[in-house]
């Protein structure tokens, strides 16, 4: 990704012992400036698509982030196009039976591709349950992310080899991992930014503190992206936290922290591209917030209407991702008719690969359940692996 990003003077490589370079000298402001994020979230194109005006994008004195090239958007807006229509794709699979579950981040999406393209090949992403088109927009094959939401024991992609660690459900544990990889990958001398999201829920549990404490201290490479979606199942947003924003939370740790637009797939990419490139010079880590909102149930085991109103949900579809980046990359001329054809046909050939894989019958065993937990399994665990097997049988009996 081309950047701007001044270099700072001698950070590359900083040493644990070092104390802390002004990183804000390079953009003329002072520390402080530099960590707290600007008293507005950053957004660079409107929600019907315009370019705003340089006033209106929130941005102040060392917080500018200028638009990334019509390349760099177009190639990104292609995996909106098809992370849409594969959460749209999931969640009819889940409705007809065909999938066990399916946390979707339809209206997330901006969020979730930028996520993924901010980093290069050798960097690291740490992805949650909600994170499958982040997952898919880095390279694992679709088909190999759904494998675990049907029910299987394992996660289905190689985490080594696409550099992408597997989706976690206990929440924000992922956060302390990418801490403990970016530490070991300097320890071995290579360079490797590692990139932990997390939901804004996530951002109240112990790991959360401890991870940005210890990547602050140690001035790791990593950055923690909050998609703060408003809510975490039915705790609204309101409930969850009493900071000004959860960008905040970074300053207290020692690390900067940004605010933006999440669903603006420009300035996400802008912001995060910025952060990987000062990780890279040793200025990490980074807390970026995303400000977006979740449009569909937590998982389909869930009932919004329960906790929120339709107004609300109707107000942010307004804000939608994907419409605001075709009416901006129409407007530029960089997506022509012939261009949108090509990038609906690619995802439709996904969803359909999706359909066939998920529509064909598998053979599930539900006593894989107690396979590969322990390598000798406990007394308890037999027991109910035992208890499970002749209730199975026994229901197998019935249906005979
Ligand atoms: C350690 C832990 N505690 C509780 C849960 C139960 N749980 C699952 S999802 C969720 C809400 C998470 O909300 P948020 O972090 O905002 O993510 P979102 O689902 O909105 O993407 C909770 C409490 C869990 N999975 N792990
Ligand atoms: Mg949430």
């Amino acid at each position: 990704m081309s950047d701007p990003t001044p270099a700072v003077p001698g950070a590359a490589r900083t040493d644990e012992a070092e104390t802390r370079p002004n990183a804000g000298a390079a953009f003329g402001i002072s520390l402080e400036e530099y960590l707290l994020p600007a008293a507005r979230r950053i957004q660079l194109i409107g929600e019907d698509g315009t370019l705003l005006a340089p006033e209106e994008q929130g941005t102040e004195p060392g917080h500018e982030y200028p638009l990334p090239s019509a390349e760099e958007l177009l190639a990104a807006y292609r995996h909106l196009v098809i992370g849409r229509r594969v959460n749209d794709q999931a969640y009819a699979l889940v409705r007809q039976g065909r999938m066990a579950v399916y946390p979707s981040s339809h209206g997330q999406e901006a969020s979730e591709v930028a996520a993924a393209v901010c980093l290069g090949e050798d960097d690291w992403l740490f992805p949650t349950y909600r994170d499958t088109v982040a997952v898919i927009a880095r390279g694992v094959p679709p088909l190999e992310v759904m494998v675990a939401y049907q029910g299987t024991w394992h996660q289905g992609y190689d985490p080594q080899k696409h550099r992408v660690s597997i989706q976690s459900t206990p929440l924000t544990t992922q956060m302390l991992h990418a801490v403990g990889m970016a530490k070991a990958a300097r320890l071995r001398g290579e360079e490797v930014v590692c990139l932990a999201m997390v939901g804004d829920g996530g951002t109240s549990e112990g790991d959360f503190h401890e991870a940005l404490n210890f990547a602050a201290v140690f001035k790791l490479p990593v950055i923690f992206f909050v998609q703060n979606n408003k809510f975490a199942i039915s705790v609204p947003f309101a409930k969850q936290s009493a900071a000004p924003s959860l960008a905040h939370k970074a300053v207290g740790y020692g690390l900067a922290g940004e605010r933006v637009d999440g669903n603006d797939l420009g300035a996400l990419l802008a912001v995060l591209g910025r952060a990987v490139e000062l990780c890279r010079q040793g200025q990490g880590p980074f807390l970026v917030e995303a400000d977006t909102y979740r449009m569909q149930a937590h998982t389909n085991t869930d009932d919004p209407s329960r906790y929120r109103d339709d107004a609300e949900v109707k107000e942010w579809e307004a804000r939608d991702p994907l419409r605001r980046m075709t009416a901006y990359l129409e407007s530029t001329g960089a997506l022509t008719e012939e261009v949108s054809a090509q990038i609906a046909r690619d995802a439709e050939d996904v969803a359909q690969q999706l359909r066939d894989a998920m529509n064909a019958e598998t053979e599930l065993d539900p006593l894989e359940l107690f396979d590969h937990v322990y390598s000798v399994q406990t007394p308890q665990l037999a027991a109910q692996r035992a208890q499970l097997a002749e209730e199975l049988s026994r229901s197998e009996h019935q249906e005979a």
